[in-house]
């Protein structure tokens, strides 16, 4: 599935559509997950902007270990080979999982932000799987400015925690350029997205710019599992300006430091390329 063409849109354009990457019997294990996540809400499950209405975004993360049918989508399932493979990585270790479940007709889009700056890691061997298990129109997807993971230039990014007021979620960018208006002004970015099925998804590097997937139909809701990959160069990095989701507890507790790499048990090494045999990595 994975051939050249694909490879090198990756690098050039930090995202690209996989169609049918994932058969229903996956899209029915994760639909079925979700149902058991939201009975059953991890420590850091929120709900993000109930109207008046009642419309919002349940979101959860890093309840891979507590859900069977997203552990055995983390380690069974083509998704890491895939991501391996679009990155040019010689090994893939899963980072974390999160959730997002838009109620029928929610309004409330994700801000247009980068992941990387939120994260206790660095490097550009990222990537990030944004998979609808419903079928999802493209005005309600997850949108992205093409080529934008390239930029090397450092934007302030939306606090998340003033969403959803928790004072766990604060991440308070205080350097770097005020983000850019993209919303103000939409014609003058490249802006991607698509109508998708489940089994399509969206890979994507950590630095792209992304946003949206709101904005839906009366009676149409949305149900989104993400996973995020980490590939060859990417280190464990503790940011002044907070992360989200903050892995530094236990990352520390697992002893894990600033310029390691993200290691099994926490992170396992899900992936390896296929090798003449040596320098096979290792951990
Ligand atoms: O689906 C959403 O609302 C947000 C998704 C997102 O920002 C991400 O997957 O990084």
């Amino acid at each position: 599935m994975i051939d050249n063409d694909l490879i090198t849109a990756y690098r050039r354009d930090g995202v690209v559509l996989l169609r049918q990457a994932f058969d229903a019997d996956w899209i029915g294990r994760l639909s079925a997950g979700i149902e058991r996540n939201i009975a059953h809400p991890g420590p850091r499950s929120r709900l993000w902007d109930r109207d008046e209405q009642g419309r919002c975004c349940f979101y959860d993360s890093q309840v891979w270990r507590e859900i069977p049918e997203y552990q055995d989508f983390v380690l069974n399932s083509p998704c890491a080979a895939l991501a391996g493979r679009l990155m040019g990585s010689r090994a893939v270790n899963f980072f974390f999982d999160a959730i997002f479940v838009r109620t029928p007709g929610a309004q409330f889009r994700t801000p247009w932000h980068q992941d990387e700056p939120y994260w206790s890691v660095k490097g550009f061997d990222t990537c990030s799987v944004w998979m609808p298990l419903v079928p999802v129109e493209r005005r309600s997807a997850l949108e992205f400015v093409r080529g934008s993971h390239l930029w090397d230039r450092k934007f302030r990014q939306t606090n998340f925690g003033a969403l959803t007021g928790d004072a766990r979620d604060q991440v308070v960018f205080d350097e770097g350029e005020p983000f850019p208006d993209i919303e103000g002004h939409r014609d003058d970015y490249d802006i991607v997205a698509w109508d998708m099925e489940p089994g399509d998804a969206a890979f994507f590097n950590a630095r792209i710019i992304h946003g949206g997937s709101g904005n839906l139909a009366p009676g149409r809701g949305l149900k989104v599992f993400n996973t995020q990959w980490l590939g060859d160069d990417v280190r464990v990095c503790f940011r002044p300006e907070g992360m989200d989701p903050d892995h530094s507890q236990i990352m520390t507790e697992h002893g894990l430091k600033p310029g390691d790499r993200p290691a099994a048990p926490l992170y396992p090494m899900v992936w390896q390329a296929e090798t003449s045999g040596a320098g096979a990595p290792a951990g």
